[in-house]
């Protein structure tokens, strides 16, 4: 606020010098509150969702008011979104980066015009970390970890076992992040990946990928998808294909959301890892606090658990999305 209040007097100082001009407004039509520009991946999986709802949500109970921008999953389309917030002067950016890089030059933009920027969800990969006040989101190298872990201990004194992988979109965080994690737990036993790719994080990806490996592989033992909605659209392909999801082939899957954890309890997922979409309240209060000029930590990460098919089964009612 102060910085637009500056803004305001300079202009009116300006317009004083030149005679006549338009009012230096703030971007929102309240001058109190805070005017947020969030740009979103876009709405690809039930976790995205469930992501924008948290966010719409908590900016309502803040009085943060919120421009809200769908990328559909295209970078261009957030660069776009990026500069539109520039010129309407917001107080903050917000954003999920589709992908890790290529941002440098639209963020020191941001910079330039003194608007702050926070990282949701996503991380970037850049040199310059003054470009963004603060990351909130989950370790993704600790869930790809985390499924890893549970295969190597489910498939003791199997001998070999096949992995086909249905990675997230190409060069986004969490695909990079949840393969890293994923190889190092299973590095040194007996598990191979003898296919990867990328489904896009879509059930309809997920279901077209799988359909080409059971095409061209007929030794498959093992799912392992970045996320639930590739997961559920490999359930789909390995039924079409008269298999078993769940027995003749094992799934594991990363998110937690509602879809994937029915099918957790209905046995034909085996395990998923939590990825935790509601992150509104906490970007809220980290918003609330760049804004005000307060220091906040450089990475926020997020509590995530783990969920059997027994545990699917318990806490099924009670989940949130
Ligand atoms: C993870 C998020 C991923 C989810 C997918 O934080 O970026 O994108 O795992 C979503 O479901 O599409």
């Amino acid at each position: 606020m102060l910085r637009r209040l500056m803004a305001a007097v300079a202009g009116v100082a300006l317009c004083g010098a030149l005679a006549a001009c338009g009012s230096g407004g703030s971007a929102s039509g309240d001058d109190d509150a805070i005017t947020m520009g969030f740009s979103q991946v876009g709405a690809e999986s039930g976790w995205r969702t469930a992501n924008t709802k948290s966010i719409r949500e908590a900016a309502k109970a803040a009085g943060i008011e919120l421009k809200f921008s769908d990328a559909q999953q295209k970078q261009e389309n957030q660069i776009k979104a990026i500069r539109s917030f520039i010129q309407q002067r917001v107080d903050v950016i917000a954003f999920s980066p589709v992908v890790e890089t290529g941002w440098d030059n639209v963020l020191l933009e941001a910079k330039r015009a003194n608007i702050p920027v926070i990282l949701t969800d996503r991380a970037i990969d850049s040199d310059d970390e003054s470009l963004y006040e603060t990351f909130l989101g989950s370790d993704f190298v600790e869930e790809g970890r985390k499924a890893g872990e549970w295969l190597v201990e489910d498939s003791k004194g199997e001998g070999t076992v096949n992995v086909v992988e249905l990675q997230g979109t190409t060069g986004s965080a969490p695909a990079l992040d949840r393969q890293e994690g994923f190889q190092e737990a299973i590095s040194g036993s007996d598990i191979k990946i003898i296919a990867s790719q990328t489904g896009d994080f879509t059930r309809s990806g997920g279901k077209q990928v799988m359909e080409a490996f059971l095409k061209s592989h007929s030794d498959i033992d093992v799912v392992y998808a970045h996320n639930d909605d590739m997961g559920l659209g490999a359930i789909e392909a390995i039924e079409a294909a008269g298999k078993k999801p769940g027995e003749d082939i094992k799934i594991i899957t990363v998110d937690a959301v509602k879809d994937g954890m029915q099918a957790l309890a209905d046995g034909k997922i085996n395990f998923i890892v939590e990825c935790n979409p509601l992150l509104g309240d906490q970007l809220m209060d980290l918003v609330q606090k760049v804004v005000a000029g307060e220091q906040v930590p450089k990475r926020v990460v997020v509590e995530e658990t783990t969920f059997t098919q027994e545990e699917a089964k318990k806490v099924l009612p009670e989940r949130q999305y």
